[in-house]
């Protein structure tokens, strides 16, 4: 039976005494080397920062019996491997790894190990934007039903981590990137949804046809029995329809599908052979944005797979609060609205985010760390509700070559100084908004940092809103 095959498969992999290398070594090494030594293995964590830069990693992996190769990846160490295990922040392209991969050392993703130890079943959610929020909303809708359901993945929380607790009857709810998608072999989520798809992460993709095929992954080892969910309004999602083997379910926020769910008269309606029942009004999902309205469609296909609910789905979607840093309401300084959308580090992102605030007067910060994006897609929605647009960061050249003349601009270098140029631009009824388009990597240790660091300098979140 095809179900025996693929236990069997996970469940042969043995790591005793083999000699594994574990490229990068933060959140995602540890993890790797936590979970490998437990199992018998030779670890090697190499990772390019010295040991000074990596501080408690660096002594835990060494107290758990790991060698070290820090500073730099010793390329001997990687060829003279059995196995290589990579954090998803470590490009494929590195030169010990290239090395590795030429002599047939097989070459993993933490998500592929982890796979390979798990009884339970996984919910896959992938996509440009919006894969946190959807992943985070799979597990509410999973655990109001009363699945014993974790949130994992590039979410924050390895996968590896859930091991331990597996059980035949969990579910996981994982969000992957495409670093992670890139370095699966057998990984194979029985539901897999991507909730959209635009140009992202093109600092490290050879071009956008290579980052389309690495999402894509997501669907190579899914059967019939499987379920995999698209949107049907995203343009771009058509590039993976040829890669898709599993039964399809569509969203639209837009218009009509024939199987999956869509929104009809301000009501999220499910589409199940022809014949549409309603889900929940427009007006009870609590999270902004047209957007936000295709992720919790995303959500409600995957969760209904694993045998979730209406009235869970119902409840869960009810009570969902933004995360952090997802067009967060900031707080209200001299009637004007400031919104955190730090987690913006795309321009598909901030496009969603403007198109949040129709026949608003927006004052938009942008700028960081470029990865590539095309900020000239942005024109129309800047010339129309962009009253300025205040540059921060890195990329500030480039994006003002970009948009000039779309909306007036202002060069600030940095939050503090932006912050304090949009309150004095800003009128009653206008809105503040952090959505930069770009990674936060060049000021910033990550997006979250520079979200609080937006959230203190707009006077913090007011409540009762
Ligand atoms: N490193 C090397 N050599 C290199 C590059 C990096 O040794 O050539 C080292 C760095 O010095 C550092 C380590 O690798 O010590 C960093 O590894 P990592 O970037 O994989 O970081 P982790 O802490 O393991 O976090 C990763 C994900 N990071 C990335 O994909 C960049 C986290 O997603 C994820 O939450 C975590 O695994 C748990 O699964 C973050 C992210 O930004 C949030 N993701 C991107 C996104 O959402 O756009 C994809
Ligand atoms: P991801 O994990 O893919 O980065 P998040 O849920 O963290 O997704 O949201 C990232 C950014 O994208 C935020 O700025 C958020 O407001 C925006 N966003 C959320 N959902 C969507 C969506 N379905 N389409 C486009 N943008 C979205």
């Amino acid at each position: 039976m095809e179900l025996e095959r693929v236990e069997t498969d996970r469940q042969e992999f043995p790591l005793a005494g083999r000699r594994v290398v574990v490229a990068g070594l933060a959140r995602t090494g540890l993890a790797a080397v936590r979970f490998l030594i437990s199992r018998g293995a030779e670890v090697i964590a190499s990772d390019r920062r010295p040991e000074a830069e990596l501080h408690d990693a660096a002594d835990e992996a060494r107290l758990l019996g790991a060698g070290l190769d820090l500073g730099g990846h010793t390329e001997a160490r990687f060829t003279g491997a059995d196995l290589i295990i990579v954090s998803p922040g470590v490009p494929l392209t590195l030169p010990a790894i290239e090395a590795a991969r030429s002599r047939g050392v097989p070459v993993l993703s933490e998500v592929e190990l982890a796979w390979r130890f798990l009884r339970g079943r996984i919910a896959g959610i992938t996509g440009s934007n919006g894969k946190s929020t959807t992943t985070a909303l799979t597990g509410a809708m999973l655990s109001a039903s009363g699945v014993a359901a974790r949130t994992c993945g590039n979410i924050g929380t390895p996968l590896l981590e859930m091991v331990e607790q597996d059980t035949r009857e969990s579910v996981y709810a994982v969000e992957l990137s495409s670093f992670q998608l890139e370095a699966i072999s057998l990984f194979h989520p029985a539901a897999a949804v991507v909730v959209n798809l635009s140009p992202d992460h093109l600092d490290r993709y050879r071009d956008y046809g290579a980052y389309v095929a690495a999402k894509a992954r997501i669907f190579s080892n899914q059967g019939r029995e499987d379920l995999a969910v698209l949107n049907a309004a995203d343009s771009d999602s058509a590039l993976l329809h040829s890669a898709v083997k599993a039964p399809v379910k569509l969203f639209s926020s837009r218009g009509p599908v024939e199987e999956g769910a869509c929104v009809r008269r301000e009501e999220i309606v499910l589409v199940a052979g022809g014949t549409a029942s309603p889900l929940i009004p427009v007006s009870e999902v609590p999270i902004p944005g047209r957007h936000n309205l295709e992720n919790v469609m995303a959500a409600a296909l995957a969760a209904l797979h694993f045998g979730a609910s209406l009235a869970a789905i119902r409840q869960a979607v009810r009570s969902f609060r933004a995360l952090p840093h997802r067009l967060e309401y900031a707080g209200r300084l001299a009637g004007v609205d400031y919104y955190n959308d730090s987690k913006a580090t795309n321009v598909g992102a901030t496009i969603k985010a403007l198109e949040s605030f129709p026949g608003r007067r927006v004052l938009l910060l942008l700028g960081g760390r470029d990865k590539g994006g095309d900020f000239s897609t942005l024109r129309p929605l800047l010339a129309d509700r962009v009253a300025m647009v205040l540059l921060i960061g890195e990329a500030a050249g480039a994006i003002e070559r970009q948009i000039a003349g779309a909306a007036p601009v202002a060069r600030c270098g940095d939050m503090a100084s932006a912050v304090a140029q949009a309150r004095a631009a800003a009128r009653e009824g206008d809105v503040v908004l952090l959505a930069p388009g770009c990674a936060s990597f060049d000021q910033y240790r990550n997006y979250e940092e520079r979200g609080e660091h937006f959230r203190r300098l707009s006077g913090g979140v007011e409540e009762g809103r």
